[in-house]
């Protein structure tokens, strides 16, 4: 736990009121790319707390967190519940270890708490769920249950004419969910354009590669043949997340996914070649290299 000790500054979330996803470009590519590194390193503390976990996912999606944390959503860090805030919901339960470490960046959980992951009593158990923490808006755990609740949020917002936007994360393995596929066609016949889905293809399942537990591809054109605007990018270039975000938030007539390819393990060489990477475990004189190729990473 040594870094989190380290002093850590962490970016002004998206000031209420605020435009999302503007300023100058090369500026917020830039602090983006900061925030993922924090973000990351947030994530090596937690994992060093357990010893083990989903530390490959969280080094993967980082830089989409990043993205959509401290550019893309509008929320009161200080205020979870405000009911003007965009949805920020994790299908995933098993990807808490990431959502932490970037509500922490975000500055809706202290940042010290970080050091209580997993423990008795804490706020951040290992599987997200909406009742333990701020900021954490569904449960998961059960796969495929994302957008279906996404769904049901963009429809009530809507009838209540609030603006606010409803994004999911959800997995590539929860491409194999029916609930995931009949939750994609609701969303456009309903024409909720203030859905947008984003897949993490980390091309990998607790089972192996997702190539081989269960063909997906093409994604991107699965998700168009069901009505949604669907776009495809390296989900750890923050250029191309920044530029996707903001022409996907500009879209009106139907929901938009973001379909991302992202490394397992990005930003620590050690942990992208691991061969067991659905959950990790570290030695523990490994934790120091992880948090040392990290740093090297950055000043590259
Ligand atoms: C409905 C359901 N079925 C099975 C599981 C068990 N499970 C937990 S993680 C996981 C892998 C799913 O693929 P993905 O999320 O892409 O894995 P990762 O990228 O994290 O390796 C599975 C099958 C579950 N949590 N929920
Ligand atoms: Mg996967």
């Amino acid at each position: 736990m040594t870094s989190l000790t380290t002093p850590s500054t962490p970016t002004a979330p998206t000031a209420p009121g605020a435009a999302p996803g503007t300023g100058d470009r090369a500026e917020r590519v830039e602090r983006i790319r900061r925030a993922a590194h924090r973000i990351r390193r947030n994530a090596l503390d937690m994992g060093e707390v357990q010893g083990q976990g989903y530390i490959g996912q969280a080094l993967g999606v980082a830089d989409v967190l990043a993205t959509v944390y401290t550019d893309q959503l509008r929320f009161r860090p200080e205020d979870p519940h405000w009911p003007g805030r965009d949805r920020f919901l994790l299908s995933i339960g098993h990807y808490a270890i990431a959502l932490y470490a970037a509500l922490a960046e975000a500055g809706t959980i202290p940042l010290e708490e970080l050091e209580t992951y997993g423990s008795d009593g804490s706020r951040l158990p290992m599987s997200a769920m909406a009742s333990y923490t701020p900021g954490v808006e569904i449960s998961g755990g059960s796969l495929g249950h994302g957008l279906p609740v996404a769904t049901g949020m963009a429809l009530a917002l809507r009838h209540q004419g609030n603006g606010a936007r409803v994004l999911d994360l959800l997995s590539d393995g929860e491409l194999d969910e029916g609930s995931t596929w009949e939750a994609a066609l609701a969303c456009a016949h309903h024409g909720l354009d203030n859905v947008t889905a984003i897949v993490d293809v980390n091309a990998l399942q607790a089972d192996g590669p997702t190539a081989g537990v269960l063909r997906t591809e093409p994604v991107t054109d699965k998700w168009r043949a069901f009505g949604w605007h669907a776009l495809r990018v390296d989900g750890n270039d923050v250029g191309a997340l920044v530029d996707a975000f903001d022409e996907l938030r500009g879209h009106r007539g139907s929901p938009s996914v973001l379909v991302c390819d992202t490394r397992i393990g990005r930003g620590v060489p050690l942990l992208e070649s691991r061969e067991k990477a659905h959950f990790m475990r570290v030695e523990e004189h490994e934790w120091q290299i992880a948090r040392d190729q990290l740093e090297e990473g950055l000043a590259r």
